[in-house]
């Protein structure tokens, strides 16, 4: 049985005060949650408070995203030993914004997926079409193009190790949520993707959903049988939102 993951993307929102008060009231009402985990990924500064205040809490944490390669004269860019200096778990990768705003191609994002892993974090692969894709009903053709890259070079077996997170790029930040039926479609297009390579790898991959995924859509969202768990953006900057969400999915 795959465990639910509900995992908070921060964007380029907080401050050390902000954080402190959305983090002080996250790890004493997360720290029953059974039977689905939960997370956090923040902005890199924030690392540090992050790993200070959830160590040995109920929330794992993260990055929003990583640089490809492992050190060097990168300027400005930060690697997946870092993240682990840190204590990150998990590493977002290929992030829609990260995609359209900073160019990061299939190629870029597969070896994005690569270096997490080398490193010993688990990689959360953001997948998902634009609204033109969609109404050009090659909604299936991009995410199985966005997944072969990655197939390319972790294979199968790097899959496993790894989180995939749908995102319909029309719903995110926009208040358009997919409906449940549009996005179970969709999930179990990945699924049985991932099947025609293995079908044990397919049967245990996390695939979450995100794209103004709130505490008012997120049971019904969860109840669908290939969504598992969700990658929350706006939501996630109210405790009182995003433990709802987390409840949701136990
Ligand atoms: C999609 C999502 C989190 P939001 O980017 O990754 O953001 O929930 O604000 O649509």
């Amino acid at each position: 049985m795959r465990e639910k993951l509900v995992a908070g993307n921060w964007k380029m929102h907080g401050s050390l005060a902000e954080n402190k008060a959305l983090l002080d009231a996250l790890v004493p009402q997360l720290a029953s949650l059974k039977g689905a985990s939960c997370a956090v990924c923040v902005p890199y500064p924030y690392l540090f408070q992050a790993q200070q205040a959830l160590q040995g809490a109920n929330v794992a944490w993260g990055a929003q995203n990583l640089s490809q390669h492992e050190k060097g004269a990168f300027t400005g860019e930060v690697s997946a030993s870092m993240l682990v200096d840190f204590g990150c778990k998990y590493a977002l990768v290929g992030h829609s914004e990260r995609r359209a705003l900073y160019g990061e191609d299939d190629a870029t994002v597969a070896a994005k997926f690569v270096a997490a892993q080398k490193a010993g974090l688990t990689p959360i692969l953001c997948v998902g079409e634009t609204l033109a894709e969609r109404e050009g009903n090659i909604t299936e053709q991009v995410v199985a193009r966005q997944l072969d890259a990655v197939l390319a070079v972790a294979g199968v077996a790097g899959l496993a190790k790894s989180v995939v997170a749908y995102e319909p790029v029309w719903a995110i930040g926009t208040g358009k949520t997919a409906s449940p039926e549009q996005a179970q479609a969709v999930h179990a297009f990945i699924r049985a993707k991932v099947a025609e390579a293995s079908a044990d790898v397919a049967a245990g991959l996390v695939i979450q959903y995100g794209g103004s995924v709130k505490a008012a859509n997120a049971a019904q969202l969860f109840s669908m049988p290939d969504i598992d768990g969700g990658l929350i953006g706006g939501a996630a900057l109210s405790a009182e939102e995003f433990v709802a969400i987390c409840r949701a999915a136990q």
